[in-house]
């Protein structure tokens, strides 16, 4: 079965956008995973196909209806158990653990917002999970769709290829990566760290968990906490 997500957007032309570019648009090209796009527009009401209103209570910005939503949702919504999700600044902080379980499963399906939000009560009538991609505000919650779904691509069986680069790498170490150089070894006044020329793998591992230790600690004190909770 291939890994399927669907989008509910304003903006369908915003897809595959550039993941079409990269990595993931090859493994699109090559069926690892497939991506259908729904026009919330389709859903709207009246001459103008509006899916919006004004806020109760005052304030600025629109507010997407939730019984459009909800036609829309009921119309194109997935059968099986994938998961539902809105992305928004106020949703539950994205993590490469919650990465790992999308991926792992049968695909998802992404609601995209944009103006002030969307009607509060769609959430109670669907079970949905709410998700951010960081601290920080986009226009619109289809960037945050197109990072996302980078994110699990990646991690479909066969797109990374044979190689390592899926599996050992930072947040599944619960550490930030140590540094990497290439040729030349010297370039400009600029040495390679003397020891990856050393051939002493053992000593070359240490040193780069060292690193990894080091650069969390410095940069990232907030991961450094755990990790040392976990390595105890
Ligand atoms: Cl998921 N959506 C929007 N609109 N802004 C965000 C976000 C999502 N994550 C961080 N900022």
């Amino acid at each position: 079965m291939t890994w399927q997500v669907d989008v509910l957007t304003l903006f369908p032309e915003m897809f595959p956008g550039f993941l079409g570019y990269s990595l993931a648009g090859r493994a699109l090209e090559d069926q690892r995973w497939s991506l259908k796009t729904h026009a919330l527009r389709e859903f709207g009401l009246g001459r103008h196909k509006a899916v919006d209103d004004t806020p109760f209570g005052g304030g600025a910005g629109m507010v997407i209806r939730a019984d459009i939503l909800d036609t829309a949702l009921e119309a194109t919504k997935p059968e099986d158990d994938r998961p539902i999700i809105y992305l928004s600044p106020k949703g539950r902080l994205l993590q490469q653990a919650d990465v790992v379980r999308y991926a792992s499963g049968q695909g998802a399906y992404f609601i995209c917002g944009r103006y002030e939000g969307v009607d509060e009560r769609i959430f109670q009538k669907h079970t949905i999970e709410e998700v951010s991609i960081g601290d920080y505000v986009l226009s619109g919650g289809e960037p945050a769709a197109l990072i996302l779904m980078d994110a699990c691509v990646r991690l479909l069986p066969g797109v990374m290829g044979s190689d390592q680069s899926g599996v050992e790498e930072s947040f599944s170490s619960g550490l930030l990566e140590y540094p990497h150089y290439t040729k030349p070894a010297q370039w400009d006044d600029y040495a390679v760290p003397e020891i990856l020329l050393s051939g002493n793998h053992g000593a070359i591992a240490s040193w780069r968990k060292e690193q990894a230790e080091n650069a969390t600690r410095q940069r990232r004190p907030d991961l450094w906490e755990s990790y040392q909770g976990n390595h105890k």
